[in-house]
């Protein structure tokens, strides 16, 4: 498989991301650039095609790119962010979608971030957050049409469905523990995170099939590698300071479109 995948740059004002609880020491831009440059070597190692989307200084949390639009059948949903600072993020990126797809929006009252959202074959499960809420499932719902099944899970404790429960394969999830009630998932086998290693259930999984994973969780990469999966590591630790993981990074796409998309900005 190969696929696409578009990416933010990150501003000055990384500094300034919305954070759950206060940061010390303060974020860092210029760490932030250095580990987005790795994780974008670390897609185009895996098989990811990419495109790099300018910075904006207005909006600090861009560079979590993931939460401004979903990617589903070859057609676009525009999100809008359930945190009203994010949602000046959105247009250029429907911008850049719209040139390779069809873009539709989540209108208001609804709000849908993409971090609450996990496409496992014909399933979309969906997060119901402090980010999501009624309105925005029901667009997605509308948007992924009759032949997926959108499934609601309440999430506890972390930002996103995508900070609890991340897919190794078709069949195969990550879950931390606690957060999400296993039993919305049910067909489909789990692996769990090991204790202590937190944000470590964020993972994406590589065009060619390798697990991208946070450097900070050695014992679960050992869990999924005894899975039967070969895991590659990349150190995102200034992004998960400000409450993100991998995903988060990326908008991907898993398609023939990934030849058609232009590369943004070197
Ligand atoms: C926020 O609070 O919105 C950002 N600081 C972090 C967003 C992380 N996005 C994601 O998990 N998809």
């Amino acid at each position: 498989m190969t696929g696409h995948a578009f990416l933010r740059e990150v501003p000055d004002s990384f500094v300034r991301c919305i954070t759950a609880a206060p940061v010390s020491p303060p974020l860092d831009p210029r760490l932030a650039r250095r580990q987005h440059r790795a994780y974008r070597e670390a897609l185009e190692a895996g098989g990811f095609g990419t495109s790099l989307l300018k910075a904006d200084e207005a909006h600090p949390d861009g560079s979590f790119i993931e939460d401004a639009a979903v990617v589903l059948d070859e057609r676009a949903l525009a999100t809008r962010p359930g945190h009203p600072s994010r949602r000046g993020e959105v247009a250029p990126v429907a911008a850049a979608l719209a040139e390779i797809m069809p873009v539709l929006f989540v209108e208001e009252p609804g709000c849908l971030d993409g971090g609450d959202v996990l496409t496992v074959g014909d399933r979309v499960f969906v997060g119901i957050s402090g980010r999501t809420n009624r309105d925005g499932i029901e667009a997605l719902a509308g948007f992924a049409g009759p032949r997926r099944r959108v499934v609601p899970v309440e999430v506890t404790g972390v930002l996103h469905l995508k900070s609890a429960v991340t897919a190794l394969d078709e069949r195969t999830l990550l879950m931390e523990p606690g957060r999400v009630d296993p039993m919305r998932f049910d067909g489909l086998d789990i692996v769990l995170t090991a204790p202590g290693e937190d944000h470590a259930a964020n993972v994406v999984r590589l065009a060619d099939g390798r697990i991208l994973m946070g450097a900070a969780s050695p014992e679960t990469a050992d869990r999924i590698a005894a899975a039967g999966f070969e895991v590659a590591a990349v150190d995102v630790s200034e992004f998960g300071r400000a409450d993100g993981g991998l995903t988060c990074l990326s908008i991907r796409i898993r398609s023939g479109l990934a030849s058609s998309a232009r590369i943004l900005s070197a």
